[in-house]
């Protein structure tokens, strides 16, 4: 038996990501004692229809979420219990949703800071309709080896250290809910555990007091002493004493109440809680409470250190009465599923990597390129085209390279708004099509024509490099297998109209006294092709390409100096529009060569 919280609780919890965790812990208690999740529902009206996910062992169980108590009990009526997780603002309309809901017998708030007026409300109300409301700033209510309200317990392995997988004996009440988890255990060490613990949290005012559980625990026959830890303020430990004291009770009472401190401390010290404040003349003090109790026949031990023995002691004689028995220990208990980062990190699982890098690691306070940290980098002077050596070429460039690359993303950056890529780019921004989606139009135009022969040009100059073959052994070569030179040709630039990219590169490269095997094979191929046609010179997807191959950047990446300059030119080309508010585009009639049948008539359907 337990009180309050048991096999039979159905808990609704009131709130957003809070109440979700607390549903997390509920789930492990729940999975240590083999039982289904209790948790049945939320309610958090901005989530209202979705669902929230809770690990249940290794799986995932999806909790609905309503907007409503109403809601909530309706799809399930079995709830009878709901716990609040809602700010201190709204608490009070949240906890008053669940106690007038007829099918919720105990609400239990988490809540901090909720008025005092609210929580006095709250409390009435709930004595009224003849429920529980338990707290406000309470951790929780648990019942060993039945049921876990909120986080109260602490994490896993504590839920197995303080054996609240089965009943024990012994009931706890406390204000504090880091205590209450420290008592639980003394309770687990010195005797055979709880039955049932519960936080009542430390406010003035409390929904439910210490007499009205202990009146509960009175009549569960399994609980057969409870713990009470007090502290100075108020008078809940004084009604405890005068409940204790008015009768015979079945159960024994142990209490400790803290706060002795005040008496060696400046007066009007703050304390902890909301509701530890000094009491006038020695009343509400620790040690008129202690006294109150030891008065009332309760066991008082001296110190807090001398609670664990008190128990013990409680412990033997029920043990020598015969009203309790060793508990027997199951044999194996469940373990909580370790995520693959906790196994990893305990040397207990290999994974196969899934991916495989070898530029990059992020895992640090920085991301590392090749191994060089990022910010090094910049307070040593490096530049992007050093950041680019390193993540496509994994190795860092020299002062030179870095120079050319620099030169040849300025000199691509853009070519105005009618070449294929920035005219698509330009369409979709005037469509009203957000920037990423109108640069990947733009991108998308990057192919064998326009901007993306770099890395065949690469490519099919290096292989003619390296077969040493010769300018018109070459152009047989690609006319037989492959078709146009890819770098070579222009829709406007020609002999007559150079493109003063192309020379500025040429000119510069060549200024270094460097090797250029692969330009100046294809600038021999060019003093060919164009005398064919005077469009078709080294273009500037050739000139890039053969100069890349030449500091030796690995003939797949050159597509990519291109399509990297090029995309601060779409970005120019979409904010230009975006920063004019241009219209949607629709080809003039006129810009249309209709080839199309003339109008005529459809014949029958046959
Ligand atoms: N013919 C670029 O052609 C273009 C030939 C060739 C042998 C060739 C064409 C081509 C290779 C791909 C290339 C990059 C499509 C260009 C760039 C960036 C840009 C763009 C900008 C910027 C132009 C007419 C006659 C035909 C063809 C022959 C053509 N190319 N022969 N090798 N490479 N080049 N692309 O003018 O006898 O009459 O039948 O594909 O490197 O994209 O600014 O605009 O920064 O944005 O349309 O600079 O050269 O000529 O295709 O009608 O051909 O020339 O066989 O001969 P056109 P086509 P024939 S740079």
């Amino acid at each position: 038996m337990s009180i309050l919280a048991n096999k039979d609780t159905r808990v609704v919890i009131q709130g957003g990501q809070a109440g979700v965790n607390a549903a997390r812990r509920m789930a492990e208690f729940c999975y240590l004692i083999k039982r289904p999740l209790n948790v049945e529902a939320f309610v958090y009206p901005p989530d209202a229809g979705k669902s929230n996910e809770i690990p249940y062992g290794s799986g995932l169980i999806a909790i609905p979420v309503y907007k409503s108590i109403a809601e909530a009990t309706k799809h399930h009526p079995t709830l009878n219990t709901s716990l609040v997780y809602i700010g201190a603002d709204r608490a009070m309309k949240g906890g008053m949703e669940a106690l007038d809901d007829s099918h919720i017998k105990v609400v239990s708030m988490i809540t901090e800071g909720v008025p005092e007026k609210d929580a006095k409300i709250l409390g009435a109300h709930a004595r009224k309709l003849g429920k529980v409301f338990n707290g406000p700033s309470s951790i929780g209510i648990i019942s060993a080896g039945a049921c876990r309200l909120g986080v109260i317990g602490g994490a896993f392995d504590n839920l197995v250290l303080s054996k609240l997988y089965r009943e024990g004996s012994f009931g706890v009440i406390t204000k504090s809910g880091g205590l209450s988890n420290e008592i639980i255990w003394i309770c687990s060490q010195f005797a055979d555990g709880i039955t049932t613990a519960i936080g009542i949290g430390g406010d003035a005012y409390p929904g439910t007091d210490y007499v009205s559980y202990l009146e509960m625990f009175e009549n569960d026959p399994q609980t057969k002493a409870v713990v009470i830890v007090g502290e100075m303020g108020g008078d809940l430990e004084e009604r405890a004493a005068e409940w204790y004291g008015a009768k015979k009770r079945r159960v024994k009472l142990i209490a400790v109440v803290s706060g002795f401190c005040q008496e060696s401390l400046p007066k009007g010290m703050k304390f902890g809680h909301a509701g530890a404040k000094e009491g006038m003349k020695g009343e509400g003090s620790a040690r008129s409470k202690s006294d109150a109790l030891k008065k009332a026949g309760a066991l008082v031990p001296p110190t807090f250190g001398a609670l664990g023995p008190a128990i013990k002691e409680t412990y033997q004689d029920l043990l020598k009465s015969g009203q309790v028995k060793e508990p027997v220990e199951p044999a194996m208990l469940p373990r909580l599923p370790k995520t693959v980062e906790e196994a990893m990190k305990a040397d207990e699982v290999m994974v196969s990597p899934l991916i495989r890098t070898t530029i990059s690691d992020d895992r640090g306070d920085e991301p590392c390129y090749d191994g060089y940290p990022a910010s090094e980098l910049i307070n040593k002077g490096y530049e992007i085209p050093h950041v680019i050596g390193l993540l496509w070429d994994k190795r860092l460039i020299s002062k030179q390279e870095a120079e050319i690359i620099k030169r040849i993303m300025m000199l691509s950056a853009d070519h105005g708004p009618c070449v294929s890529g920035a005219y698509a780019t330009i369409l979709a921004a005037c469509a009203g099509i957000g920037l990423s989606q109108s640069v990947a139009a733009g991108m998308i135009m990057i192919g064998p024509r326009f901007g993306g022969a770099v890395t065949d040009a690469g490519r099919f100059f290096k292989y003619a490099v390296d077969s040493k073959m010769s300018v018109d052994e070459f152009l047989a070569y690609m006319k037989k297998n492959h078709g146009p030179v890819p770098g070579i040709g222009h829709r406007v630039k020609s002999l007559r109209n150079p493109d003063k990219r192309v020379k500025e590169l040429v000119g510069y490269v060549k200024s270094l006294n460097i090797k250029t095997p692969c330009l100046d094979f294809a600038l021999e191929v060019e003093k060919i092709t164009s005398v064919k046609k005077d469009n078709l010179i080294l273009n500037v997807d050739g000139t890039m390409a053969a100069v890349l191959v030449d500091i030796g950047f690995p003939v797949d990446s050159l597509n990519g100096f291109f399509i990297l300059s090029r995309t601060i030119g779409l970005i120019g080309h979409w904010v230009d529009q975006k920063r004019q508010d241009s219209r949607l585009i629709r080809l003039f009639d006129y810009l249309v060569n209709y080839a199309a049948p003339k109008r005529r008539e459809v014949p029958p359907l046959k």
